[in-house]
């Protein structure tokens, strides 16, 4: 009996289409954990907050979002008893560990923000990381509006 007479042919044209879908290109960084505090009423910025891993060494050198006019990059530390607040130019990344931006630390703020944040929007972001040398990528997440806690209206 020869075995190839009644052989089946497999139709697999819809594997191109399958592969072109997965071929995304690797980011730079890694984005995860991101939220946003919502607005209260006439309150133009809002405090983002997120978890950035980094393969290699690169620095976070600017951030926009269509929800604000513009996004800064901020630290938080006490002089003498005053919590202060302070704009950076850019945010060395470490290799390999994870850079936290978090209530009461480093934080994105959105500055005039363009309409209300309110709990379960989403809020795209577009980072840019230069990395080691030089070259710079874009970096693009959502975030999730989370309704802000008790006391803690400050970002
Ligand atoms: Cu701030």
């Amino acid at each position: 009996m020869n075995k190839w007479v009644n052989g089946v042919r497999v139709c697999v044209m819809a594997l191109g289409v399958l592969a072109a879908g997965t071929a995304l290109a690797a980011d730079p960084v890694k984005v995860s954990n991101a939220w946003v505090r919502a607005t209260m009423p006439g309150q133009k910025v809002a405090g983002a907050y997120l978890d950035i891993e980094s393969p290699d060494k690169a620095a976070l050198v600017s951030a926009t979002s269509p929800a604000a006019v513009s996004v800064e990059m901020h630290s938080m530390a006490m002089e003498g008893n005053i919590m202060k607040m302070r704009q950076l130019d850019r945010l060395d990344l470490p290799a390999k560990k994870v850079v936290s931006f978090k209530p009461g630390g480093l934080h994105l703020m959105l500055v005039d923000v363009k309409k209300p944040l309110k709990q379960g929007d989403k809020v795209p972001f577009t980072l840019v990381v230069e990395k080691a040398d030089k070259s710079r990528a874009e970096v693009k997440f959502e975030a999730e509006v989370h309704a802000a806690h008790g006391e803690h209206m400050k970002h």
